[in-house]
C-alpha cells in the first residue's frame, strides 16, 4: 500500500509545474553576456569555456588547467589561454526569440535566434572522453550560415590559418610549451581562410572543434615536464573530427550523465519559467522557489564535474575558468581552507572519481615539501606546506600553514570513508597520514599543564597584535607563531583520530597507534571562554565584534568532528555562541562554511538563511568581502572563487544527511538533520554516507516519508531521523527501506 501511495507521490512530483521539462535544470537568459561575469562556463575537467552567447560576435574565452606559469619554487600564476571569436555576418533586423541557457542535465550551453526568418542554434560543450570543446553551428534554412572565426591568445603566441584549421603556439617563461588548435568541419557551403581568419559561407551547419594543451606532466619525478603538446593535439583533432556531430555529443551527454545523475534533488515550486537573472533578484526579493536551492545545489557538482575529472589537477580558486593574466590569489590553491572547501562535496554528492585530482595534487606536493627545498617548512619527518600553492609545489612564501597537511591528508581518509577502498587505505592514505602524524609527534610541545600543543600555529588570517598602550588587538594577517591556536590543535586532533582509525582498519602498528591514542588525549582540547564562546586562541582574547571571515576555531564542528551536538553538547552550544558572534555575514566561501557549520550544528534555518544571504546578486564588477554570486551564479568572495558554490553543495547535502558521528565504531546516519522550514517537501536520492551507503531521502511537511539506504561494503550503521533511531546490519548490496 505504501509502495503505491509513494509512487503516486512521485508521479505528482514529477508532474510539478516544470519538473517535466528538459530544460528545468539550467541557467538561462534573454540577452547575450556582456561580462565575464554573466558568461556561462562548460569544462570538461581539463578544458574550459566561458560562453558569452553574442549574436553577431559569439566569443568564447578558453582555458586549460594545465596552463601555469611558475616552477617547484615559484609561484606563478595560472594562466587564460585565449579567445575563440565567431562573427556574423547578418547586421539584419533584430533577431527575436533570443535565448541563451546552460543545461546542467546535459551539460551543454545553447544560443537559439531567429533573424531574417531563419531559426539559428548554437551548441557548445567540452567533452571529456574526446577532448576537446564542441562548437555546433545550425540554421533551420539551407545555406544560411555565414561566419567568420578567430583566435586570439594571452601570450601574444604567433597565430596561423591553414585551409580549415588555427593554430596558436607559444611557450611560457617556465619553458612549458603550449598550444591550441582550432578546425572546422561545414555541412553545405564553403570554407575558406585569409591568413588570419576563416570564413564559413553558405553552410547549413558547421562543427567547430577546439582542443588546447601545454608540455607540462602532472608527475614530479619527471620535473612536470612531458612532450610538446602540438601531436597530441593534432590527433585528438582527427579523431575527433571523424565522428559525426551527433556521436561527439552523445558521447559527451553519456560521461557526464554517468557522474551527474547520480544525485537527483527535486523540491517545488520551482520557477525555472522566469530567466536566471530575474529568478535570482526574485528569490533574493523572497520569493518561494526551493526549486532555486536545487538547481544551486546542481550547479555546484555541475561546476565540479566541469573542473576536476581523474588523471587532471584539482579544480583551482576558480576551477579552470580564469580571463585574467593576474587573477586573485594566482587562482591556485590556498589550504588554509579553500582549496579543501572546494571538494567537501566530492564524496558527500557521490562524485569520488573527481576528487581524485586532489588527492594526487596532495601526494605530489608531499613528494615536493619532502625535499626539504625550503628552510622555514623544512621537516625532519613528514611535511608541511605555505598556504599557497601552484600544481607544482612552488608556492607563495605568505603565511606558513603548519596543519595544512593535516587538514589535506584528512582528504585521504574521506575517500576511503566513504568508498572503502582498502587498497587506496593501505598503499596511500594510511603511509600519507602516518608522516603527518610523525610530524606533529616531533612536534608537539608540552605546556606546563602538561598538555601538548602547537608550538608556533595561528588562526588564519588574523590574531594578537600588542599595541603600544600594552592593549592587544585581534588583526588581520599572518599573525603567527601562535601556540596552542584552536584551529591548529582541533587540525592536530582530526588528523590522529584519522590516523588511528585508518591503523584500526588495517590491523596495523598497534603500538605506534597506541601512542597516538595517547598524544590525543593530551592535546589541549576546545576551551569555552568568558563570553561562552569557543576560544580561537590559548588566551580568552576573543572580541564578540570580532567578524573575521575565516572560523577557524570551529573547524572541529565541520569539516572536523571532534564537536558535535549529540557527543559534546557544551562544545556545541559554545560553537554556536561563536557563530552567532561571528555573524551570517561575509565573503563567498565563509558564508559556504557557515551553511555548513549551522548544518552541523542541526539549525536547519538558520543555514538556509546563509545559504539565502549567500544567493544575495551582484553586478560583475562588485568589489570587496561581502559574499554573493554574480548573474552567472558565479560565487562572489568578490571576486569570483568558486569554493563558496562548492562549499554552499556540500552545505545543502549536510543539510539532508550526515555521517561524521561515529558510535564504537559505527557510522550514525543522521538523515533530515538540518532541514529549513522553506523546504517543506521535497526528494533526493544518491547521496553518499561515510561506511559505504548510498542514501534516497522523500519528506513532505516537513518530515521524513521514506528513505531508503543501499549499503555498499556491508557495514552497520545507525540511522537516526529526529527521535526515530535503527539499529542496521546490512550486506553488501542489500537495501533497507526506512517507512517510518
Ligand atoms: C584565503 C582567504 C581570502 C581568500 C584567499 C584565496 O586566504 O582569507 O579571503 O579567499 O584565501
Amino acid at each position: 500500500m505504501r509502495h503505491i501511495t509513494l509512487r503516486t507521490l512521485a508521479f505528482i512530483l514529477l508532474l510539478a509545474p516544470g519538473a517535466l521539462r528538459a530544460d528545468s535544470l539550467s541557467l538561462w537568459y534573454t540577452q547575450p553576456a556582456k561580462d565575464w561575469l554573466e558568461a556561462l562556463p562548460v569544462g570538461n575537467g581539463a578544458l574550459g569555456g566561458m560562453v558569452f552567447g553574442g549574436i553577431v560576435k559569439e566569443r568564447i574565452q578558453f582555458n586549460e588547467q594545465t596552463l601555469w606559469t611558475g616552477d617547484e619554487t615559484k609561484m606563478g600564476a595560472y594562466q587564460p589561454f585565449g579567445d575563440l571569436m565567431l562573427e556574423s555576418a547578418s547586421a539584419g533586423p533584430m533577431p527575436t526569440d533570443y535565448r541563451r541557457e546552460l543545461s546542467l542535465e546535459d551539460a551543454v550551453h545553447r544560443v537559439t535566434y531567429t533573424a531574417d526568418n531563419v531559426k539559428f542554434r548554437r551548441e557548445v560543450f567540452c567533452s571529456h572522453p574526446d577532448k576537446v570543446m564542441v562548437i555546433r553551428l545550425s540554421a533551420d534554412k539551407p545555406g544560411s550560415l555565414n561566419s567568420k572565426l578567430s583566435l586570439t591568445d594571452m601570450h601574444k603566441a604567433a597565430i596561423s590559418v591553414e585551409a580549415n584549421r588555427i593554430k596558436s603556439v607559444g611557450k611560457l617563461e617556465n619553458g612549458f610549451a603550449y598550444e591550441a588548435q582550432v578546425q572546422v568541419i561545414a555541412e553545405g557551403g564553403q570554407v575558406t581562410s585569409d591568413g588570419k581568419a576563416i570564413s564559413i559561407q553558405g553552410a547549413t551547419s558547421a562543427t567547430i572543434l577546439l582542443a588546447a594543451g601545454t608540455s607540462f606532466a602532472n608527475n614530479p619525478a619527471k620535473n612536470w615536464r612531458g612532450e610538446n603538446p602540438s601531436k597530441r593535439l593534432d590527433s585528438i583533432l582527427a579523431a575527433a573530427a571523424a565522428k559525426p556531430y551527433e556521436q561527439l555529443r552523445s558521447g559527451h551527454v553519456e560521461d557526464y550523465k554517468k557522474l551527474f545523475d547520480r544525485v537527483k534533488f527535486t523540491m517545488s515550486p520551482s520557477r525555472d519559467d522566469l530567466p536566471t537573472d530575474r529568478r535570482l533578484a526574485e528569490y533574493h526579493r523572497g520569493a518561494k522557489d526551493p526549486g532555486f536551492d536545487v538547481l544551486f545545489f546542481q550547479y555546484g557538482r555541475y561546476l565540479l564535474i566541469g573542473s576536476s575529472r581523474e588523471g587532471g589537477l584539482p579544480a583551482n580558486l576558480q576551477g579552470i575558468w580564469n580571463k585574467d593574466p593576474k587573477p586573485s590569489w594566482y587562482c591556485g590553491y590556498t589550504t588554509n581552507i579553500n582549496v579543501e572547501m572546494n571538494y567537501w562535496l566530492a564524496e558527500s554528492t557521490n562524485l569520488a572519481e573527481c576528487h581524485e585530482p586532489m588527492l594526487t595534487w596532495v601526494r605530489n606536493l608531499a613528494t615536493v615539501r619532502k625535499k626539504n627545498n625550503q628552510p622555514a617548512i623544512a621537516a625532519k619527518r613528514g611535511w608541511i606546506a605555505y598556504s599557497t600553492n601552484n600544481p607544482m609545489g612552488g608556492n607563495s612564501t605568505w603565511g606558513i600553514h603548519r596543519p595544512g597537511s593535516a587538514w589535506m591528508t584528512r582528504h585521504f581518509w574521506e575517500h576511503y570513508a566513504y568508498g572503502g577502498d582498502k587498497e587506496f587505505l593501505k598503499s596511500i592514505a594510511y603511509p600519507g597520514l602516518k608522516e603527518v602524524v610523525q610530524y606533529w609527534e616531533d612536534h608537539l610541545v608540552q605546556g606546563s599543564d602538561g598538555k601538548l600543543i602547537t608550538p608556533d600555529g595561528w588562526s588564519p588570517e588574523h590574531g594578537p597584535v600588542k599595541k603600544p598602550d600594552g592593549k592587544v588587538v585581534i588583526t588581520e594577517g599572518d599573525r603567527s607563531p601562535q601556540p596552542g591556536a584552536s584551529y591548529d590543535q582541533q587540525i592536530v586532533w582530526d588528523l590522529f583520530t584519522n590516523y588511528i582509525e585508518a591503523s584500526e582498519e588495517l590491523g596495523v602498528d598497534p603500538e605506534y597507534r597506541a601512542k597516538v591514542m595517547a598524544m590525543r588525549e593530551k592535546l589541549l582540547g576546545p576551551k569555552i571562554g568568558k563570553w561562552g564562546q569557543i576560544q580561537e586562541w590559548m588566551e580568552d582574547l576573543d572580541d564578540p565584534k570580532d567578524k573575521h571571515r575565516h572560523v577557524s576555531m570551529l573547524f572541529a564542528v565541520h569539516p572536523g568532528r571532534q564537536i558535535t551536538i549529540l557527543g559534546t553538547p557544551a562544545l556545541a552550544a559554545a560553537a554556536k555562541v561563536s557563530l552567532k558572534a561571528r555573524g551570517d555575514a561575509g565573503t563567498g566561501w565563509s558564508r559556504g562554511w557557515k551553511i555548513n557549520f549551522w548544518a552541523r550544528l542541526g539549525d536547519g534555518n538558520h543555514a538556509y538563511a546563509i545559504l539565502k544571504g549567500l544567493l544575495s546578486p551582484l553586478p560583475p564588477n562588485a568589489r570587496g568581502m561581502s559574499g554573493g554570486v554574480y548573474p552567472n551564479l558565479f560565487d562572489a568572495h568578490p571576486p569570483f572563487q568558486i569554493d563558496g558554490n562548492l562549499a554552499a553543495t556540500a552545505g545543502i547535502a549536510e543539510m539532508l544527511l550526515q555521517s561524521h558521528l561515529r558510535e564504537k565504531g559505527t557510522y550514525v546516519l543522521q538523515l533530515l538533520p538540518a532541514l529549513p522550514n522553506a523546504w517543506p517537501e521535497g526528494k533526493i536520492t544518491g547521496l553518499r554516507a561515510r561506511g559505504g551507503f548510498t542514501v534516497d531521502i522523500t519528506w513532505k511537511q516537513g518530515k521524513i516519508v521514506s528513505a531508503s539506504i543501499v549499503s555498499t561494503l556491508g557495514n552497520p550503521c545507525h540511522l537516526r531521523c529526529g527521535s526515530l533511531s535503527e539499529e542496521l546490519t546490512l550486506a553488501k548490496g542489500e537495501r533497507f527501506e526506512f517507512n517510518p
